[in-house]
């Protein structure tokens, strides 16, 4: 497309990538996947011909359009665009990239700022979920400048809390697609679970691994990661999932004893590469797992009382605070985080 297409470069998270309006993108699925693709140089190791970083996590897209439901401001459909293959699935979330949609929706016009901070209701189409994310708006204009931290970004940012309820089942249609704490998969216990991300959580240990490996370690142990692809590829259908080879989902998550002081240390493939932190949603899941009475989750971390619960989830560059709130019944019903986001880039991109 010689013309290019209006789309503006940011960090959401610990993710990057590009955001695009609905109405700036070809209509038809199969037209806009082709030209993703090429904005990214996938499919290509490097993707040195595209945008893309050459790792999943710079490898994104969010779709913000204007919302017509009751309540809600802006859907948000993401993308991942696969680096070294030619896919772009919807098959999951992104809560990284979420932390990028409310500032843009401003930016763009289509949620108007109210004051020094504007909540902006998120219906997150790939899941058919709602976010709310709170951004810095003084003067009437999202900042990014601040202060807040989170580990895998340098430096401080503006902050920006986001809220989930009711995340249970977002892909799998229960919070435990199997109705079981633990299945045994190859041999090795796994939860099977999904608040917000469909994840397999097992033991570290259980595969041989340590739980507090650094990335670039699990990245080159081919056979561990062939094991753990296998048990992937069985767990995708008793997550009401099919057959995942495709998709990047689930997501697979080691557990380990914190080290730090934490409630668990989690190594997640995300799901062919070991992710440089964890995912938003990813974090959810593990954390919500940690809390399921029989998991081998339950079985290394170490939780606090009460009712709120703040269970910060240790990662290969630092952690990751999820504030969890139960129930009556004792079941996670909100979870909020903090992250940041900043705009890198505004214009035309070429494919
Ligand atoms: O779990 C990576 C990320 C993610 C997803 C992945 C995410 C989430 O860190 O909500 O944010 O798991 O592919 O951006």
């Amino acid at each position: 497309m010689s013309d290019g297409v209006r789309c503006m470069w940011m960090r959401g998270g610990t993710s990057k990538g590009g955001f695009f309006l609905a109405d700036d993108l070809p209509a038809d699925t199969a037209a806009r996947d082709a030209l993703l693709l090429r904005v990214m140089g996938s499919p290509d190791p490097r993707q040195i011909d595209g945008m893309g970083g050459a790792d999943p996590l710079t490898s994104k897209v969010a779709v913000v359009s204007k919302s017509d439901r009751e309540g809600v401001d802006i859907d948000y459909l993401f993308l991942q665009v696969f680096v070294d293959q030619p896919i772009v699935t919807d098959a999951q979330n992104c809560g990284n990239m979420l932390a990028g949609v409310g500032p843009f929706a401003i930016e763009r016009g289509l949620v108007a700022a109210k004051g020094d901070e504007t909540r902006v209701a998120i219906f997150m189409v790939n899941t058919g979920q709602i976010a709310v994310a709170t951004v810095q708006t003084p003067g009437g204009v999202p900042t990014y400048d601040g202060t807040a931290r989170i580990d895998g970004v340098p430096g401080g940012a503006a902050p920006i809390p986001l809220e989930f309820r009711e995340t249970a089942g977002s892909s799998c249609g229960a919070l435990l697609p199997t109705g079981n704490a633990a299945d045994m998969i190859d041999g090795v216990a796994c939860t099977l679970i999904d608040n917000g991300m469909p994840c397999v959580v097992f033991k570290a240990a259980d595969v041989g691994a340590t739980g507090y490996e650094d990335r670039d370690t699990l990245d080159a142990a081919t056979d561990l990661k062939a094991w753990i692809e296998a048990i992937r590829l069985k767990a995708g259908p008793l997550m009401n999932l099919g057959d995942v080879t495709e998709k990047s989902v689930p997501k697979m998550m080691l557990v380990a004893a914190p080290a730090h002081g934490g409630a668990v240390t989690v190594r997640s493939f995300i799901p062919h590469r070991a992710h440089a932190t964890i995912g938003v949603l990813g974090a959810v899941s593990v954390a919500t797992a940690c809390l399921v009475p029989g998991s081998p989750a339950a079985e290394v971390a170490s939780i606090p009382e009460g009712v709120r619960k703040t269970l910060s989830v240790e990662h290969p560059t630092g952690e990751m605070s999820c504030v969890l709130e139960l129930d009556g019944q004792g079941q996670v019903a909100t979870a909020a985080l903090l992250r940041t986001a900043r705009k890198l880039m505004d214009g035309t991109v070429f494919a």
